[in-house]
């Protein structure tokens, strides 16, 4: 199948410093702050951002993970009307009136952010729920949109964005395939 390069180790270096400056400034500062990775990816994601952000405002900020997968986990099948659950909460803190920012790798249709969300909320009132991605593929099913976002990448249903990241794959990088 065919493959495009979309960012290379240093693009995603580069795209994750923005980030973590966009959300310092958005935050202005981190201090109600709290980082939630979406597993697996999106979690090596938030780890990287927040040694960025503790680098930069010379403090660490919080952080936690959120491991949500598809009913099935059976990717063959993966979009037949199978909505992600939450499988796993790994937040040791109140989120009472704090800023969430959720960090996942690739945003699609939506809805393992929304899951994301009603996690979240259960975990009591944040003050508010941001999203940050490295990649948005478009395609949404519902009214959700990233605040801070690596790249955007059009892509058609038919294709697959593949997200590697050393904590877990051979490379950083990220590749577009056509199915
Ligand atoms: P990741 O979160 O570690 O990147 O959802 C489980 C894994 O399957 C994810 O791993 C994700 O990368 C990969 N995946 C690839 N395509 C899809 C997709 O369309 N939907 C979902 N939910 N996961 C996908
Ligand atoms: P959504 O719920 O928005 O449809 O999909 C988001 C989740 O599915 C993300 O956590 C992401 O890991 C995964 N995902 C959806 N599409 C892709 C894709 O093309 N590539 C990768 N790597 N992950 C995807
Ligand atoms: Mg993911």
């Amino acid at each position: 199948a065919e493959k495009a390069n979309i960012l290379d180790e240093s693009a995603i270096n580069r795209a994750l410093t923005r980030i973590a400056h966009e959300i310092i400034e958005r935050n202005k500062g981190i201090d109600h702050c709290i980082l939630v990775g979406i597993k697996t990816r999106g979690a090596f994601l938030a780890n990287r951002l927040a040694e960025k952000i503790e680098k930069i405002e010379g403090k660490p900020i919080r952080i936690g993970e959120l491991d949500i997968s598809l009913y099935r986990d059976d990717l063959g099948l993966k979009y037949e009307n199978k909505e992600p659950l939450v499988k796993q909460v790994d937040i040791n803190y109140s989120l009472a009136d704090e800023k969430v920012v959720l960090i996942d790798d690739v945003l699609y249709t939506g809805r393992t952010v929304r899951a994301a969300m009603d996690a979240v909320m259960d975990l009591g009132r944040p003050s508010s729920i941001q999203l940050g991605v490295l990649v948005d593929r478009g395609h949404r099913e519902l009214p959700i949109r990233p605040d801070f976002v690596g790249k955007n990448i059009p892509t058609s249903s038919e294709e697959k964005v593949v997200v590697n990241l050393v904590e877990t794959d051979s490379e950083d990088s990220v590749t577009i395939h056509s199915r």
